[in-house]
């Protein structure tokens, strides 16, 4: 697929995808959220990446969320085959196999919060702003910004933010645990890709099968949650790498993981 509304890089074994419509400030139009679907298909299924970051292009918006002018004159029908198909891109983020994280470096608002919270964490430069502002458009979020926020700060924190459409900084954000880190705006790509890498350096099999876990598990009861980790972790002790880094730390030396 040819991108016009996104950059698609990799390197060192990272794929940088970056959402590059600053005019309008990264809003996701139907075109953008395919070739996101297309890119994170592709980062997925090949051997060579191993981990990802999605960041906002220019210096403004990290993603101001989805795009209203394609939105204004949507019927009930057009306007849930839009919400599912943001749905359906976002999960393909949440459920990949691979370390994925948002590196927010401006305004994430509506389905700007919304891809960023189905990235597996969130570092936010000191300028970005954080938000669901739908309320004030007269409609609700519809790319799971009802589902997985209040699963990562809560219902009450969600409804605020949800009923109430106020924008939150980087600090709060911060604090009610919304983003894992917040850094000077011309630090956070390297303190992405740094984490990245570091993650990329660890076995395939592992690192999908603890994102499998941890997902299914928190919407799980607790004595089913330890049955999918249990059960994620006798898997593992079938392959190569399992033996490899036992055997590793055994001889005293450092793993080589071949993801077998
Ligand atoms: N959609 C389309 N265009 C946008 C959007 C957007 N979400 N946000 C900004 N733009 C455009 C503006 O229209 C403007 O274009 P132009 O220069 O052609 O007039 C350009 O980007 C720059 O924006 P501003 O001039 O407004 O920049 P400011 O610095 O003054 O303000 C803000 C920045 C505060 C970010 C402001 O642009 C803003 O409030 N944007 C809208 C934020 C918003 O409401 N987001 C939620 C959208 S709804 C949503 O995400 C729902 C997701 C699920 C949908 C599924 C249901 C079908």
């Amino acid at each position: 697929m040819d991108y016009k509304n996104i950059l698609f890089a990799v390197g060192d074994g990272i794929a940088l995808v970056t959402i590059n419509r600053p005019a309008a400030l990264n809003a996701l139009n139907s075109a953008t959220l395919a070739e996101l679907g297309d890119a994170f298909a592709t980062i997925a299924t090949d051997p060579a990446i191993r981990a990802a970051v999605l960041t906002g292009g220019g210096e403004k918006a990290f993603v101001a969320g989805a795009d209203i002018s394609e939105m204004v004159n949507y019927n009930p029908l057009q306007a849930e085959a839009f919400a599912k198909l943001g749905q359906d891109v976002l999960s393909l983020i949440d459920d990949g196999p691979k370390p994925t994280i948002a590196a927010v470096n401006g305004f994430a608002l509506g389905g700007g919060t919304e891809i960023a919270i189905a990235c597996d964490f969130i570092y936010a430069s000191t300028k970005a702003k954080f938000g669901q502002p739908e309320i004030k458009l007269g409609i609700i979020p519809g790319f799971g910004g009802t589902q997985r926020l209040a699963r990562l700060v809560g219902k009450p924190m969600a409804k605020e933010l949800v009923l109430g459409g106020d924008m939150i900084g980087a600090d709060e954000a911060l604090r009610i645990g919304l983003v894992n880190k917040v850094v000077a705006p011309e630090a956070l790509l390297e303190e992405a890709k740094k984490a990245a890498k570091k993650m990329a350096a660890f076995g395939l099999p592992a690192l999908a099968a603890a994102k499998r876990a941890i997902n299914c598990g928190v919407n799980v009861d607790l004595a089913n949650g330890l049955l999918i980790e249990r059960q994620a972790f006798a898997a593992l002790c079938a392959t190569t790498d399992q033996k490899e880094g036992m055997g590793a730390f055994l001889a005293k030396r450092p793993p080589k993981f071949t993801d077998q």
